[in-house]
């Protein structure tokens, strides 16, 4: 697997960063950032999908047969089908549309709902990409900063997974996480 480029410890877990491309992640289940229909689409989503193979698609399908749509900020686990990864969580970030419609709510609801699925499934590794910052048009500085956020706060409450990576595919994204990882508040102080 990649070196880590950042890291922070939280209780037993490591909370880490990367670049690169999420498909090639020897997790226990990688994350996907895909859109309520679960039909797949571009960016991370078709990636996922090229390199996992029909599988993913048929796991989407049935999911979608039985819920209709899946909501903003909501997660659900497929099959990882040829991905080293054994599992794919598909979540839905919400679209930029300025920051007044909830947005940083729904970002940190897509983190905390992936983490929780994660562990009512016993995964112990994931790995996130940056969730929005695409084509859904999310400003990343702010998205890097409640990423992290949440994520430091639910290893910080629950102690597991015991590893979280954020493998971010360009420079200039991981950079910004880079930043907000520096930033990142101790989850164990007080808030003032
Ligand atoms: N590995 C890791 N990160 C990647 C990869 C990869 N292989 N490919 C792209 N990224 P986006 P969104 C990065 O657009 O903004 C889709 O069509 C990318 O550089 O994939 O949540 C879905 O079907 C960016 O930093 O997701 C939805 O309709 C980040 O992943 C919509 O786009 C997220 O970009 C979701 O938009």
């Amino acid at each position: 697997m990649t070196p880590a480029t950042a890291s922070r410890r939280i209780r037993d877990c490591v909370l880490e960063l990367s670049q690169g491309d999420i498909t090639r992640m020897a997790a226990d289940a990688i994350v996907n950032a895909a859109n309520s229909s679960l039909m797949g689409g571009g960016g991370v989503d078709g990636a996922i999908h090229r390199a996992g193979g029909p599988a993913i698609l048929d796991d989407c399908r049935r999911i979608i047969a039985r819920i209709g749509a899946l909501p903003t900020g909501q997660a659900v686990a497929t099959t990882g089908g040829r991905l080293p990864a054994r599992r794919v969580i598909h979540t839905v970030g919400p679209v930029w549309r300025g920051g007044g419609a909830g947005e940083p709510e729904l970002l940190a609801a897509c983190y905390r709902s992936c983490l929780r699925l994660a562990a009512d499934e016993g995964l112990d590794t994931v790995a996130f990409p940056s969730i929005s910052t695409g084509a859904f048009g999310y400003p990343v500085a702010a998205a890097a900063a409640i990423a992290l956020q949440t994520v430091a706060q639910c290893l910080h409450a629950n102690g597991r997974p015991r590893r979280v990576r954020f493998v971010l595919f360009d420079r200039a994204t991981h950079d910004a996480y880079r930043n907000a990882l520096d930033r990142l508040p101790d989850p164990t102080a007080d808030p003032a």
